[in-house]
């Protein structure tokens, strides 16, 4: 049995699984061990039972030519009470076990060198803010490793925005609920890095299927080049000729060429915010050609790029986007080709996701997604 869930977790290790038996996290292996000895007690109580069973049929059954009735046995004390008591003193034990890996799990003292992290669950997607550190991001989590030595386990106050969600990383700890009006706690301080996966666990509507969960687990040194990267605000890319003559001679110069995107009223100063309008041609594939748009569509209305005039917050915060190995929650890879399409229309990849088809043209789609590849 030992070897068996010692090569479990080792494959573990490997490859990212949602098994419950390769812990790789406290709570997760008193999870485990409490999984085990309650799966023993029951499997002990399954064989008991079953043997039994098969015993009395096969050595009580009808023989041929046997008409006689057998012995018909009535109220039995001894039997009354071993049924009765044994089966309480199970659970008794089941209890108090129950009860014993719950405290010792809810009432762990927090070090000092504590991580937090809140999660906000959202349909369907998740929101990690770091308040130590003043950083925002989505749906893939970066903790750092938790070693014996030097503990830093991840302490996480989780709530939602909409419904309920449940985060649930099976090799991490037990699932945990995020419901609307409460925050709910829970932590973990995973012993060895690398990617730990996971998914929502508790139906949240049609795309719950897709609102999975990614958790990286840092060394040390990987865990503050993250942070450092993720504190970072984003440059506005502006224009080499962005000086005030040539801007103006190139407005003049392209007035009433219809190919020209104009500025309108969604940013308040164009020239000082933001790529500026004069020199933007429409059919420039380029980061800032990208920005451009991106900054004049509702894309900003719904998300954060963190320096610039986006400030939305219902949607993932894309300040680092491109740091992110996946999108919308581990529905897609984060590719060149994906963004296109997810722009595009997310319901192509994520059906019933709450992003709408922004009906973008295809050179504005291929625009915008330049702009992103940008966000680091
Ligand atoms: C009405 C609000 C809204 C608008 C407008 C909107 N988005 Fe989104 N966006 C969302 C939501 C919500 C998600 C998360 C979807 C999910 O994963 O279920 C999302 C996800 C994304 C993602 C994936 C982010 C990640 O880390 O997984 C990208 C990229 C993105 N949007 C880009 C854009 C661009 C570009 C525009 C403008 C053309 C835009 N969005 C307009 C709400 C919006
Ligand atoms: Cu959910």
């Amino acid at each position: 049995m030992a070897a068996l869930l010692y090569g479990g977790a080792v494959i573990a290790a490997a490859s990212p699984t949602t098994s419950i038996f390769a812990p790789m996290s406290t709570p997760a292996h008193d999870v485990n061990d409490l999984s085990i000895f309650v799966l023993a007690i029951t499997g002990f109580i399954y064989v008991g039972v079953s043997g039994l069973l098969v015993y009395a049929l096969v050595r009580f059954r009808a023989r041929p030519g046997d008409t006689t009735e057998p012995p018909q046995v009535f109220g039995s004390v001894q039997i009354e009470l071993s049924w009765t008591i044994i089966p309480i003193l199970i659970i008794v034990v089941l209890f108090l076990t129950t009860a014993r890996v719950l405290f010792s799990i809810q009432d762990a003292q927090k070090p000092a060198t504590a991580l937090d992290v809140i999660v906000v669950g959202h349909q369907f997607w998740w929101e990690f803010r770091y308040p130590q550190y003043n950083v925002v991001t989505a749906n893939e989590l970066h903790v750092p490793v938790s070693s014996k030595a030097s503990p830093r386990p991840t302490y996480m106050k989780l709530t939602s925005a909409d419904v309920m969600h449940s985060f649930w990383v099976p090799q991490l700890a037990g699932k945990t609920d995020l419901l609307p009006n409460r925050v709910n706690e829970m932590w973990i301080d995973p012993q060895q890095s690398g990617l730990y996966v996971g998914q929502c666990a508790q139906f949240c509507g049609p795309e719950h299927a897709k609102m999975l969960l990614r958790v990286y687990v840092d060394t040390p040194e990987e865990f503050r080049h993250w942070i450092a990267n993720q504190q970072r605000t984003q440059a506005e890319l502006t224009l080499p000729s962005e000086t005030g003559e040539s801007a103006s001679e190139e407005s003049t110069a392209h007035a009433g060429n219809p190919q020209i995107v104009h500025a309108d009223m969604n940013v308040n100063s164009p020239t000082t915010r933001g790529v500026a309008s004069e020199s933007i041609d429409a059919q420039e594939v380029s980061a800032r050609a990208g920005q451009y748009v991106f900054e004049r569509e509702a894309c900003i209305n719904c998300h954060t790029v963190a320096g610039t005039v986006a400030t939305g917050r219902y949607g993932p915060d894309l300040t680092h986007l491109m740091s992110r190995e996946t999108i919308a929650s581990g529905a897609a890879p984060n590719t060149r080709q994906d963004l296109i399409k997810w722009i595009g229309d997310p319901n192509q990849i994520k059906p019933g996701c709450l992003m709408p088809a922004m009906h973008l043209t295809d050179k504005q789609n291929e625009q915008i997604t330049a702009y992103l590849l940008t966000l680091r």
